[in-house]
């Protein structure tokens, strides 16, 4: 297994549109393993295939307090949202230390394939509703501080750049 690197805010690659994964191989199952080291190892709930740099719908997701109960959702799609949507606190293994309020949809039905392509229909609310619809944004090429205020995201993008400049020196 290994630790994969994270791509980071502001790079343009996390804005690319994940295609649908088609094979259901050992390449998928070793990107699976990986993927869930790399968010365990970096104390996330959530990685989309997105944000390492591997443009495929496959999120993975454990928002357990125990950190063992991983959820992979591959090709998910959102087939119902409820009405009622909520703020909560938001932040991004890619955008690192950065948190913010993002507005979410309370509830959500989400169709998915699981790692071995078998279908699977779930409903999700709390945390798990909010982290689902974050990382399906990252399929989607679209990060949370897309949400935020144009001068949150300059500001955010300053810091980014500077803090990357400065690990490089
Ligand atoms: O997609 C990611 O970068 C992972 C991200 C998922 C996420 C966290 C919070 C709300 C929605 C989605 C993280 O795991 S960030 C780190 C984290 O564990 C966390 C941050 C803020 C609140 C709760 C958890
Ligand atoms: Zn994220």
């Amino acid at each position: 297994m290994a630790l994969l690197p994270i791509l980071c805010y502001p790079d343009p690659k996390l804005h690319t549109k994940a295609k649908p994964v088609e094979d259901f191989g050992a390449r998928l199952r070793t990107l699976i393993d990986d993927m869930l080291v790399t968010m365990y190892s970096a104390k996330g709930i959530g990685l989309a295939a997105t944000q390492v740099n591997v443009h495929e719908q496959l999120i993975v997701i454990d928002v357990s307090d125990r950190r063992n109960n991983p959820l992979v959702l591959v090709n998910p799609r959102q087939v119902w949202s409820s009405d009622e949507t909520q703020f909560s606190e938001e932040g991004c293994l890619s955008v690192p230390g950065i948190y913010d309020q993002v507005l979410r949809h309370a509830c959500v039905k989400v169709e998915a394939q699981d790692s071995q392509g078998r279908q699977r229909l779930m409903e999700a609310e709390s945390l798990l509703a909010v982290c689902i619809q974050h990382e399906m944004d990252h399929l989607l090429g679209k990060v949370f501080v897309e949400y935020l205020s144009m001068l949150k995201r300059k500001r955010i993008k300053t810091k980014m750049l500077k803090a990357q400049r400065e690990n490089h020196e």
